[in-house]
């Protein structure tokens, strides 16, 4: 067992039960237990970290900043941690998630290994089917993270494939030796970018399987200084309120420019994008106001990412092949060390699948469909040997892991069928039909499109209270009104519809996963977002239903 040998039973009855014990889960039992409910955690991990739990690949390493990813809600926790890196790798911010389980005593009120497999509301209550047995509760909350179903893709006779095979959402705890080894990445999200360089430096031979080109823009990752450190930590309150100020809740050092993108000259536009390009990581879209509002800011600033690439990689026909031509920042902004650079190893090449795609496995490799033909008009095929294949493709993101689980609500009616054309929600939190199940950071808020450790304490701290309040009142139950979801899911779609995010295939849209519907999911702007949810709390839970 791999949760420091202990493991607890689950009750048969609580107030509160949590599934998922990620930065979400942990923080909601340490809040419902604190409030006096009685509280218990499901987790199909065998220890707490949830998303810092299974990406364990080479290279992963969080692209927000670690003095603001990490929870705010212990001044004591926030003053005692101490992080090395700009931004964290993932052992370090598994070393945290585990420390705050043991500061907070977090374990006794967690099942490893067990995994919920239906909810079923049943007089009142939530039937809670686990792989161990079965829990009465009074309220369910979904932690179950955004980015935590994998999406591994199926090609023709991968089965026959004898060589390793992994995902970078799944890696095995024990690490993976590459030395020697000829090895395959498909996918060039942020996952892909991180890993790629430091697979590089240990595989013999790395071949990089692209089918969209990403942006990325360089971390310029740095040991932090105590001296910065100290001064964030002597008004670390004040740090907090900043970054929450800002649309993504994070980065409130560095507000975004006050211009659109093509209100200023040339020379101007590329000295902005220059402090921020050397200053790295994701607010490089934040020189401009515009960047994703106005198209023809957005390709300005799109083409400087270009010519970086174009001056970077040394090989012309390598560096065309990495450049993207989608909208900046459309896709979710990756952020690297040395990415670009890597294709100037000699042991490292890129094959792009939109010229090459893949036609089928074999035992020892991949057969790709070449551009050229034979003479009379039939495609070529080339087969490369790999020892190891890493799908660095991504989730079934904000729903999947939500829809593994079979939830049924009031009157029989199963979710999967209510979000058949799309996740319908209020607030991102509750779903009519389903009382006292609520969702953290769910689709419908901003949660992806943020600081997701801000927006969890957010919807955490409001949960609480909301059903703190519910058990001051002679109700039993609250959700979402069926009108106020209505009108909520037009408003995701009109704000989202305000942006550039829109116009490409991404996780955001579901479009990367098939037959699932394309509906934005996140809502743009966390400080609007947070204030509409503190007035509907303050007017007596507008929209949601009690009874
Ligand atoms: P992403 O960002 O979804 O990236 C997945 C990558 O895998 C992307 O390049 C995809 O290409 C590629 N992909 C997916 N399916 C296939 C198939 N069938 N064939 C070839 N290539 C494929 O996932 P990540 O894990 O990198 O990052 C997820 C988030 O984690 C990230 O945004 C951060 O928030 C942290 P596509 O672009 O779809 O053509």
């Amino acid at each position: 067992m791999g949760n420091n040998g202990r493991m607890a039973a689950a009750p048969h009855r609580v107030d509160v039960a949590i599934v998922g014990a990620g930065f979400a889960g942990m923080y909601m039992l340490h809040r419902a237990r604190s409030a006096g409910f009685s509280t218990h955690v499901f987790e199909r991990g065998s220890g707490v970290g949830g998303t810092w739990y299974w990406n364990r690949y080479p290279g992963a390493r969080c692209d927000v900043p670690s003095l603001e990813y990490s929870y705010q809600f212990s001044e004591e926790l926030q003053q005692e941690w101490e992080w090395s890196e700009k931004y964290a790798t993932q052992p370090e911010i598994l070393r945290y998630a585990e420390h705050v389980a043991d500061r907070f005593d977090l374990r006794r009120d967690i099942s490893f290994e067990t995994t919920v497999q239906s909810l079923n509301w049943q007089n009142n209550a939530w039937r809670v089917s686990t792989t161990s047995g079965a829990t009465l509760a009074r309220f369910v909350v979904l932690a179950t993270g955004c980015l935590s179903a994998a999406n591994v893709p199926r090609f023709p006779d991968d089965d026959l494939y004898k060589g390793n095979t992994y995902h970078t959402g799944n890696w095995p705890h024990e690490g993976v030796d590459f030395s020697g080894k000829r090895v395959a990445v498909v996918g060039t999200g942020s996952s892909g970018i991180q890993s790629i360089p430091v697979i590089a430096e240990q595989a013999e031979y790395l071949t990089v399987l692209q089918r969209t080109p990403a942006y990325s823009v360089p971390a310029r990752n740095q040991t932090l200084s105590p001296d910065y450190v100290a001064s964030v930590k002597a008004n670390y309150g004040e740090f907090r309120r900043k970054n929450s100020l800002t649309r993504a809740a994070l980065g409130g050092d560095t507000p975004t420019g006050p211009q659109g993108a093509c209100e200023v000259s040339d020379q101007e536009r590329h000295n902005a994008l220059e402090v921020r390009w050397q200053k790295g990581g994701l607010l490089f879209l934040g020189a401009f106001n515009d960047a994703l509002t106005n198209p023809t800011s957005n390709r300005l600033i799109a083409d400087f990412v270009r010519e970086k690439i174009r001056t970077t990689v040394c090989d012309p026909e390598t560096a065309r092949k990495l450049m993207p031509d989608a909208v900046i920042g459309c896709k979710r902004l990756c952020v690297d060390t040395d990415y670009y650079e890597t294709f100037n190893r000699h042991n490292v090449s890129l094959i792009d699948l939109r010229e090459q795609p893949i036609q089928r496995f074999t035992e020892s490799g991949i057969v790709f469909t070449r551009p050229d033909t034979d003479g009379v008009g039939k495609p070529q095929t080339i087969e490369h040997e790999f020892d190891a294949v890493i799908f660095a493709t991504g989730f079934d993101a904000m729903t999947g892991a939500i829809n593994k689980i079979d939830i049924q609500g009031r009157d029989g009616q199963l979710l999967a069928d209510v979000w058949s054309e799309g996740p319908v929600n209020y607030l991102g939190l509750s779903v009519h039909g389903f009382p006292n199940l609520f969702m953290i950071t769910g689709p419908g808020s901003p949660s992806v499109l943020t600081n997701m450790i801000v927006s969890i304490q957010h919807h955490v701290d409001w949960i609480t209270e909301c059903i703190a309040q519910l058990g001051d009142s002679a109700k039993t139950t609250i959700e979402a009104d069926s009108e106020a979801q209505r009108e909520w899911v037009e408003h995701v779609n009109t704000v989202a519809g305000m942006t550039l995010y829109t116009s490409c295939s991404s996780w955001y849209l579901g479009t990367n996963i098939y037959g699932k519907p394309r509906v934005f999911m996140p809502l743009p702007g966390f400080p609007a977002y947070a204030q509409r949810c503190a007035e509907i709390a303050r007017d007596d839970y507008r929209g949601f239903v009690t009874r």
